[in-house]
């Protein structure tokens, strides 16, 4: 054989082992934002299995630009124990007790090797472009490469089963947005429907992130930018100790409802 026909052979056998054993998951994260790398890190190392589905090449989601292509970012000590989980460094900020700087492409990098080496599998230029709804139960994703989206090619999905979908895409809260205007599901906020994200007030949407991580419908949970989202919550720019609390709390959460 050949070795370009053994590197080729190689690659379409390990990723086609790992792709079909993951049709099938405990847990299917849809983004690879820093509060779904944190959700899926914690989750697989409880031995759940678990699949995050990312539109773009590279996970992390915000996390690589920092403040304004300024790659830094800031987090509170609240979260530190996270970020020391991941082995992310940080250095404190002169003057403002509690809160440390610390290098967003570091942190990026450490969240996705942190998920991944905790046994979670990442897609990667997969986008999610439905949910599997079945007798009035969310059952999974439907998934199709990125490319195939961007170009607006007429190519059918996949689908991916799982016990759990947890909504991690960030500001536009695309599965809820999916389960409320095609599955017409009633989730749990006081309107039934997405309230929409509010303006910048740092402290309060560092902690209404956390709140509002929650299970939105039976199976169906929201982390992230999306929880806040869908909650009515407020933004709270470049500071991710909210994010990554967020993350913890649906794995908890996440792991209580699957029992483990
Ligand atoms: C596959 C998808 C799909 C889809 C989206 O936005 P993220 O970084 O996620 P969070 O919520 O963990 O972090 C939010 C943070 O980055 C942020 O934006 C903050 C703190 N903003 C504050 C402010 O004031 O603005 O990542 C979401 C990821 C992205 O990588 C998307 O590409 C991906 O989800 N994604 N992947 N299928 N349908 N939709």
């Amino acid at each position: 054989m050949s070795i370009e026909n053994v590197i080729s052979s190689a690659i379409v056998r390990t990723f086609s082992e790992k792709f079909l054993n993951h049709l099938q998951v405990d847990v299917a994260i849809v983004g690879g934002g820093p509060s779904a790398m944190v959700a899926a890190r914690d989750l697989a190392a409880a031995g759940a299995k678990v699949a995050v589905f990312e539109r773009k090449l590279a996970p992390g989601g915000g996390t690589w630009g920092g403040g304004m292509l300024f790659n830094e970012v800031v987090v509170q000590s609240d979260a530190t124990n996270i970020l020391d989980d991941f082995g992310i460094r940080y250095l404190p900020i002169d003057g403002a007790e509690g809160y440390f700087t610390l290098d967003s492409v570091e942190m990026a990098s450490a969240l996705i090797y942190g998920a991944v080496h905790a046994g979670a599998k990442i897609f990667n230029a997969m986008s999610v472009e439905d949910i599997i709804f079945k007798e009035g139960k969310v059952g999974g994703l439907v998934i199709n490469w990125t490319p195939v989206e961007r170009l607006g090619m007429h190519v059918d999905p996949l689908t991916v089963v799982s016990k759990c979908v947890l909504d991690g895409t960030g500001h536009p809260s695309e599965i809820m947005n999916l389960a409320v205007n095609k599955a017409h599901i009633a989730l749990n906020t006081p309107t039934g429907k997405i309230l929409g994200e509010k303006p910048m007030w740092v402290d309060s949407g560092e902690a209404s992130t956390v709140e509002n991580t929650q299970e939105y419908f039976p199976g169906l949970f929201a982390c992230g930018m999306s929880a806040n989202n869908v909650m009515g919550g407020y933004r709270m720019g470049p500071i991710f100790g909210g994010m990554l609390m967020s993350g913890r709390k649906a794995a908890k959460l996440i792991l209580e409802n699957l029992g483990k």
